[in-house]
């Protein structure tokens, strides 16, 4: 497949990196700011100080988990990643990732991370299917008074992503709403979110991450964290699809709204990770 990160990688780090991330998730501090100065290895010393304490300011916000972090790298990272990433956290931190998991989460939410860690999500789309998991998802929420999310949870986590879109027209057809908008009438909380976030994985990871930086910059306060995560652990992977789906959603493309954002060396940093200015 044709590279389509925007920065070519000094060495082989994406496991490890994201296995860093959910470490410091699950300790309720920051993202590891060395990765970025890692990518930066050419700029002045000068200007690294004052991209980390940009980068810093972002953080010291208490203890607690980070359940963005771990939504967001367990919905969208492939089964092969996520194995890779089980194997870094243990020779790195020394513990299994799936008991820190289960550690600091609960309920059905729990539940959904767990499938998701197992990394065996299905490969084909079964044709015969299709119309029975629509319906079932139908039945297990909008079709009933309260919800199945056991349903939610063993449809969405399992099936391969090619699968789930087909799913997805198909549920369309049979009641008139998207899966989203029933996700969100059904559900709260965390699991919502991950919920949401492995549809929208589904229908496409660039266009996943191109929303998720697009929100992290459109709010009062830009989340610094959000925005250096995904501009570092994408720059090496997918950043020119993301900066494509990007301009497509929202008009102004994925450079210009950095600009508009934020300043300076982090600007500088953030841009060159970026990789363009289309
Ligand atoms: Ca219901």
């Amino acid at each position: 497949m044709a590279f389509r990160g925007s920065v070519r990688p000094f060495v082989n780090f994406d496991a490890n990196r994201d296995a860093e991330f959910l470490h410091r998730a699950m300790k309720g501090v920051g993202t590891d700011e060395d990765a970025i100065l890692m990518l930066l290895a050419a700029r002045s010393n000068d200007q690294r100080q004052q991209i980390k304490a940009a980068y810093k300011k972002a953080y010291g916000k208490g203890a607690g988990t980070n359940d963005e972090v771990l939504i967001e790298i367990l919905a969208s990272r492939t089964g092969e990643e996520i194995k890779r990433i089980i194997k870094v956290y243990k020779t790195e931190f020394g513990g299994k990732l799936e008991k820190d998991i289960c550690g600091d989460t609960s309920g059905h939410y729990q539940k959904l991370l767990v499938i998701l860690l197992q990394g065996n999500r299905e490969e084909e789309v079964d044709e015969g299917k299709i119309e029975n998991d629509a319906e079932d998802l139908y039945a297990a929420g909008e079709g009933k008074f309260g919800t199945d999310e056991e349903k939610f949870i063993a449809i969405l986590g399992n099936r391969s992503a090619e699968h789930l879109r087909k799913v997805f027209a198909a549920y369309k057809k049979l009641c008139g709403s998207d899966i989203e908008d029933s996700i969100r009438g059904e559900t709260a909380g965390n699991l919502e979110n991950l919920l949401l976030a492995v549809v929208k994985c589904a229908r496409g990871v660039p266009e996943y991450f191109a929303e998720v930086l697009f929100k992290s910059m459109r709010r009062a306060g830009t989340d610094d964290d959000a925005l250096m995560r995904i501009m570092v652990s994408r720059s090496e992977v997918d950043m020119l699809d993301i900066r494509a789906s990007f301009k497509k959603m929202h008009g102004a493309s994925l450079h210009t709204t950095i600009q508009e954002d934020t300043s300076g060396d982090y600007q500088r940093a953030l841009l060159y990770l970026c990789g363009g200015s289309d």
